[in-house]
C-alpha cells in the first residue's frame, strides 16, 4: 500500500512519515519502505529508500538555473513531471508491505500543479494508494481558519482522484483540543463561526464548513494524531485499511 502524507508546510509530513513507519515496523512487523519526494528539504528524520534529492534539489537549481527560491520550487515541480515515470518506476522495485511518501513542503506544488496528481495515478495502477490529509491545529486557531483549513483536505481529494483520509497533527498540544470540539460539534463549530463577526465572509466560511461536514461523511472522521507521542497511529492504520475494505478502490 501506497500512503501520501500531503500537509501544509510545517504540519508533520515528515515527522509523521517517520514515526509511522518505526510505528509500523515495530507494532506490525511489516516491511516499510520510505520515499522522500520533497526536493526542498536539506534533512529527513528517516532513512530514505527512494530520494527525489539523487535527481535534483531547489538548492542545486537555484545555483545550476540563476534562480531564487521560488522560482527553483516551481522548476522542481517541473522536473518532478518530467520524471514522474522514472520516479514511479524506480518505487516498484522497492519490495515493502507499506510505502510511505513524503511530500514537498509547499503542497501546492504538488497538490495543485499537475505533478502530485500524475504521481497518483501512476501509483494507483501499481497498487493500492491513500492520501493523508495533515490538518495542523496551528493555522486552525479560529474557526474560520478551520474552515479554510478543511477546504484545503476536500481540494486535495478533488486533485488527487485517490482516496483521502484526513488526520490532525499535533494532538499533544493544547491548540488540538478546541479543533477536535469543533469538529466534532458541527453546531458549535458554525455557532463559532458567526461570533467571530467576520461580516459577508461569514457566509462563506459557514459555507466551507458545510462542505467539509459533507465530504467527511464519504471519508470518515477526522483522527487525532501526534507524530511526537505516537497517539492515534493504530487508529490511523486501521483507517487506512478500512479506506479498502469499505470501498474498494475508488
Ligand atoms: N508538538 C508536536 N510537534 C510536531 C508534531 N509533528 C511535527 N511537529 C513539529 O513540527 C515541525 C515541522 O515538522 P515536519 O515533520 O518537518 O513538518 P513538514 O510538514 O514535513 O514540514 P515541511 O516539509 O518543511 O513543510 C517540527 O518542529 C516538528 O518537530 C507533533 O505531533 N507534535
Ligand atoms: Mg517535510
Amino acid at each position: 500500500m501506497y500512503i501520501m502524507f500531503i500537509g501544509t508546510a510545517g504540519s508533520g509530513k515528515s515527522s509523521l512519515t517517520h514515526s509511522f513507519g518505526l510505528w509500523l515496523e515495530k507494532e506490525m512487523e511489516v516491511e516499510v519502505g520510505y520515499v522522500n519526494l520533497d526536493p526542498g528539504c536539506t534533512y529527513t528524520p528517516f532513512k530514505p529508500d527512494f530520494d527525489i534529492r539523487t535527481f535534483f534539489t531547489v538548492k542545486d537549481l537555484m545555483e545550476r538555473e540563476g534562480l531564487g527560491p521560488n522560482g527553483a520550487i516551481i522548476r522542481a515541480a517541473e522536473l518532478m513531471k518530467e520524471y514522474s515515470d522514472r520516479i514511479v518506476s524506480d518505487l516498484s522495485m522497492i519490495k515493502s508491505d507499506f510505502m510511505l511518501i513524503d511530500t514537498p513542503g509547499q503542497m501546492e506544488i504538488f497538490v495543485f500543479r499537475d505533478t502530485g496528481p500524475i504521481i497518483a495515478e501512476l501509483l494507483r495502477k501499481l497498487g493500492r494508494i491513500v492520501a493523508v490529509y495533515i490538518f495542523d491545529p496551528i493555522l486552525a486557531r479560529t474557526a474560520s481558519d478551520l474552515s479554510v483549513a478543511l477546504s484545503l483536505a476536500v481540494a486535495t481529494q478533488v486533485r488527487l482522484g485517490v482516496p483521502c483520509i484526513s488526520v490532525l497533527n499535533k494532538s499533544d498540544l493544547p491548540e488540538a483540543e478546541t479543533v477536535l470540539s469543533l469538529l466534532n460539534h458541527p453546531e458549535k463549530f458554525k455557532a463559532k463561526i458567526l461570533e467571530e463577526k467576520l461580516g459577508a465572509s461569514s457566509d462563506i466560511a459557514l459555507a466551507l464548513a458545510d462542505l467539509a461536514q459533507k465530504y467527511s461523511k464519504h471519508t470518515g472522521n477526522i483522527t487525532a494524531v501526534s507524530a511526537k507521542t505516537g497517539l492515534g497511529l493504530d487508529r490511523l492504520y486501521d483507517i487506512c485499511r478500512e479506506v479498502f475494505c469499505v470501498c474498494g478502490e475508488l
